[in-house]
């Protein structure tokens, strides 16, 4: 179908044209909606040449085309509208445009489209094209008008509302921004309302915008929206900018959400949300989520990317603002860590296979497959590197610098760097590798001991990825801290700078022998090659204060433990169950972080390390291994459990704050250890009595583990069959619970079950995505996961090809599994690439997984 070109970073060219201003008057119809498109254009003057005017287009039927008022038949093809050169007049000019398209036909979700009776939009990356003939990239930036003419009662767009009458609206965006930040919606809906005032003084009318009937359940997005408001002007001096700040709930929605100027569309999982269908990590995504959006409208909107190799510019500053919100919103320890297992479970495993990219790429085929773990969440590292390198200080001032100096821009990460550069003094060529190399660096120590002097000596090895042989190597913040034998802290946390391949820090005027505290806060996301014996993990478990690194201690000991189960039949250490003992009932310690250190690593996480180590992993033996470990932790714990679960276990009024909810995350951990015990009885009882989802599906999941909860599975679709979004849980927790050799059947079962709608993306993520992340099962040696998954990208891709791609990522790691394994998932791979009419994104994704073995 559609054979597309790559595209090169090192080509930017900027655009022929400068769009002045844009009219769109939007007339709604279900097949057959018209687009009347009215641009006010003039020659660039940043391009000497004078070009002819190409705009972009994909599938629209073109009703007319008037240039300053003439009709002209201008040249169209399947991607594009041309008008010659010559044909162009030498000043300004208007050329209107007539369009029809088809909403309620496009089931790819990109462009103008319907979900459940509403019209909306998502044009985030290149999806406006769908909607009229334009420039589609995002350093045109334009004035938009816009009039929506329909008979539905909520009509919206970005910006101001102008005037409305009966069938029609009229919204003014003052603010010049790029296409893809373009929005529409027209719907039967409901608003649930609330104000705020700026800083400034200026009153702001908020909305979310739900269907009718689920309006009582948007109090907590919208409080997240208020906090985040709030939180922005007091910790980067950022207003809001428009009268008004609407939010609309959607269940047809390929992403999370989108930024769009003034008007965000959102994924409904992640706005509405009450103690009864929402666990507490759906509460912590609502907040980020909601917040990660509203800080787009300065880094994002306000301040957009040049072109899309600068994503991560918008991505990465956007996500660690919002990892900051959550720091400061939550436990800023927990936060961490629990960033930190994202980071790893996600964009580690990407950087360590064939899709490894740069945090800036250089050349994308389709770039909605670029919207990665790598550009989002290494992104955000790497700001946070930059902001410990030049301290709290140099930060403020260089962000300052950044908002005054590129306001209204589209800017670079050169730009981004310059304003670092020119606030703090610094040269960051070196530093900006992290924006230019694929790769998870791998940082080696060595100690001596020598006659009062402590030196901790690094190597770095940046390993080689596709299209990237040769590496340099990077500046790594590494923060350390020193403790004495006894426990107490001699050197506090300092950052050491490494710039060099290989490089020592000497410590003196030590009387004995410190315990290192290396990557506290994980400063750099770097993997840590240190072998420590287990009473040294043991040791920074109990002793080190730094919360982050107090729980790495224990993480690093349960993964050696576990990769020696798989790999040598080992027995489960006394050593971590003592550890893990003396942390889980240790009253002075966050009951969050508790539960933390009593979620054992995850099977891909071991597979990940087993590969690092040079061999293969082995996921029976791997699903053995942890069931192992949690059979021990299980006995070792003893009655102590019963104990804890007790004290736990209150009456408290349901609140969704941090406090309760890691109070609910150490009783489920609890829960779940003692169902090994009494085979899932107390789970029963606690599912009967459960209050909020969050115990609902903590006991469940607790009895599905233990081989039980087929009466609760059935009395959980009798209560919640009629919300998607909840029967979600029940569809992922049966696929993530099933043994190995019946995972595939399971979700086989579900996914085509009558009435399951597969084709909207939340529910197709949730079963195919559940069997990827079900690693024993997934990578079963029949290989029916691998099948099954690849039967069902090749269904869906037809329909929404950009979600086909994404869920493809569950094959990425097949390079790391034995022959056998990797033919299976070969063949799957090879099947998808020869399907007639695979999409272009599916095809790119598959090709470049293909690649690599
Ligand atoms: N910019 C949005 C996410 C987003 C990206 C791409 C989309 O379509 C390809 C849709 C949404 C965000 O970061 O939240
Ligand atoms: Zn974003």
């Amino acid at each position: 179908m559609s054979e597309q070109k790559t595209v090169y970073l090192a080509d930017y060219r900027p655009y022929s044209h400068v769009v002045e201003s844009v009219d769109l008057t939007f007339r709604l119809h279900p097949t057959a909606t018209r687009v009347v498109a009215r641009l006010s254009l003039r020659q660039n003057p940043a391009r000497k040449d004078r070009d002819h005017l190409r705009l972009d287009g994909e599938g629209l039927k073109l009703i007319s085309c008037k240039l300053d008022g003439q009709a002209i038949t201008p040249a169209v093809d399947e991607r594009s509208l041309t008008i010659a050169a010559h044909e162009l007049p030498d000043g300004p000019f208007i050329l209107e445009t007539e369009v029809e398209i088809a909403p309620e036909a496009n089931t790819a979700l990109e462009g103008l489209y319907m979900s459940k009776g509403m019209y909306c939009t998502q044009c985030e990356a290149e999806g406006f094209r769908k909607i009229t003939y334009y420039p589609d990239r995002p350093d045109v930036m334009s004035r938009f008008k816009v009039r929506i003419e329909s008979d539905l009662p909520v009509l919206l767009s970005n910006g101001n509302p102008v005037a409305s009458g009966e069938g029609w609206a009229e919204w003014d965006d003052p603010w010049p921004k790029p296409a893809y930040l373009f929005a529409l919606v027209a719907g039967d809906l409901r608003a649930h309302s609330a104000s705020f005032v700026t800083a400034s003084g200026r009153p702001v009318d908020l909305n979310i915008w739900v269907r009718p009937g689920d309006e009582d359940r948007c109090a907590y997005a919208m409080d997240s929206l208020i906090r985040s408001m709030r939180w922005d002007e007091q910790v980067y001096g950022r207003e809001y900018d428009l009268d008004v700040f609407n939010i609309v709930a959607v269940d047809d929605f390929n992403m999370g959400a989108m930024e769009n100027k003034g008007l965000n569309i959102f994924n409904s999982r992640y706005v509405l949300a009450s103690p009864e269908t929402a666990t507490d990590d759906d509460y912590y995504r609502i907040e980020a989520i909601i917040a990660h959006e509203y800080f787009h409208n300065w880094t994002g909107n306000r301040i957009t990317c040049r072109d899309w190799f600068q994503l991560c510019l918008k991505e990465g500053l956007t996500v660690f603002r919002d990892h900051q919100f959550s720091a400061d919103m939550r436990s800023a320890a927990v936060r961490r860590i629990e960033d930190v297992v994202t980071l790893r479970s996600r964009q580690f495993r990407e950087d360590d296979g064939p899709l490894a990219h740069p945090v800036r790429p250089e050349s994308f085929v389709e770039i909605n497959n670029f919207y990665t773990a790598t550009v989002y969440e290494k992104g955000a590292e790497v700001i946070g590197m930059l902001k410990s390198l030049v301290g709290d200080a140099g930060y403020k001032r260089a962000l300052d610098l950044y908002f005054e100096r590129h306001d209204g821009d589209a800017a670079t990460i050169e730009d981004w760097l310059k304003v670092f550069e020119d606030a703090t003094g610094r040269d960051l060529s070196q530093f900006k590798l992290w924006y230019s190399e694929a790769g998870t660096p791998r940082l080696k120590v060595e100690e001596t001991w020598d006659n009062g002097v402590y030196t901790l000596t690094f190597t770095q090895k940046n390993p080689p990825t596709p299209g990237q042989p040769i590496k340099h190597p990077k500046v790594i913040p590494i923060k350390v801290g020193l403790l004495n034998p006894n426990g107490d802290e001699v050197v506090p946390t300092i950052t050491l700078e490494m710039t060099r391949a290989k490089q020592s820090f000497r410590f003196e005027g030590l009387a004995a022998r410190p315990v290192p505290s290396i990557l506290r806060g994980f400063s750099a996301p770097v993997v840590l090659d240190r072998k420590a014996p287990p009473e040294e993990r043991a040791f920074l478990l109990a002793h080190d204060t730094d919360a982050f690194n107090k729980w790495e201690a224990g993480r690093a000991l349960a993964k050696e433990v576990m990769a020696d189960i798989a790999l040598k039949g080992a027995p489960v250490s006394p050593a971590w169950l003592d550890a893990l003992a003396a942390v889980t009932f240790d009253d002075t310690l966050d009951p969050a972080f508790r539960a933390l250190c009593l979620r054992l690593p995850g099977e891909d996480d071991i597979a990940q390390t087993i590969h690092a180590m040079g061999r293969i992993p082995d996921p029976a033996k791997i699903h053995a291994a942890r069931r192992e470990m949690t059979g021990a932790l299980a006995i070792r714990l003893g009655e102590g459990l019963s104990r804890l679960y007790k004290d736990l276990d209150d009456n408290a009024p349901f609140s969704p704050s941090a406090a309760q909810a890691g109070r609910r995350a150490l009783k489920i951990a609890a829960l779940g250890l003692l169902s090994r015990r009494d085979g899932g009885k107390l789970a029963a009882s606690a599912f009967a009595r459960a209050r909020s989802m969050t115990e609902e599906v903590g006991a469940l999941s607790a009895l599905l583990e233990v081989g039980q909860g087929q009466a609760e599975l059935v009395s959980f679709a009798a209560r919640w069959g009629r919300d998607a979004n909840v029967m979600d849980k029940w569809h992922a927790l049966q696929i993530a619970h099933a043994e190995p050799a019946e995972a595939a059947a399971v979700a086989a079962r579900l996914i085509g079950a009558p009435g399951f709608d597969w084709k909207n993306p939340n529910r197709f993520r949730t079963v195919i995505g559940a069997l990827a992340a079900n690693h024993a099962g997934f990578h079963h040696r029949s290989g029916a996961g691998y099948r099954l998954v690849a039967d069902w990208l090749l269904k869906l891709d037809p329909l929404n090809p950009q979600t086909a791609a994404r869920v493809s990522t569950a094959f990425e790691t097949w390079p790391r599994y034995d022959a056998a394994r990797r033919k299976l998932a070969r063949t799957e791979l090879e099947r998808i690439l020869a399907a007639p009419d695979l999409s272009g994104d599916l095809r790119e994704m598959a090709e470049r997984m293909l690649a690599a073995g």
